[in-house]
């Protein structure tokens, strides 16, 4: 088959790429309602699911806010922590591979 002898042959055949979990921090500073605006402004989730996210952080210390491709985990984490700098929170952001 074509597409096997050249690109696609099972010794070549590309593995999916990592996944990374882009998990929010808890701290005792950042509002709640600055937390649930950037969950919605970043990750695209209504207020009803930022809530949500935003409350497990605050209760277990961590949440996880989406999972993506390497370099677009590295995105979101880098405008989290700038969005939050801007307006003097501390919120953390971080990313873990999946
Ligand atoms: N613990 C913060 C407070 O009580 C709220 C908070 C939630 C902060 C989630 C950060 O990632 C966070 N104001």
């Amino acid at each position: 088959k074509q597409e096997e002898s050249t690109l696609e042959t099972a010794a070549t055949r590309v593995k999916p790429p990592p996944l990374f979990k882009v998990m929010l921090l808890n701290d005792d500073f950042t509002p709640m309602d600055f937390v649930v605006a950037v969950i919605q402004k970043f990750f695209g989730m209504d207020r009803e699911q930022a809530t949500r996210i935003m409350l497990k952080v605050h209760r277990e210390g961590l949440g996880v806010c989406g999972v993506f491709p390497r370099d677009i985990a590295a995105t979101k984490v880098e405008q989290v922590i700038a969005y939050a700098r801007q307006h003097q929170h501390p919120l953390a952001c971080v990313m873990e591979e999946n």
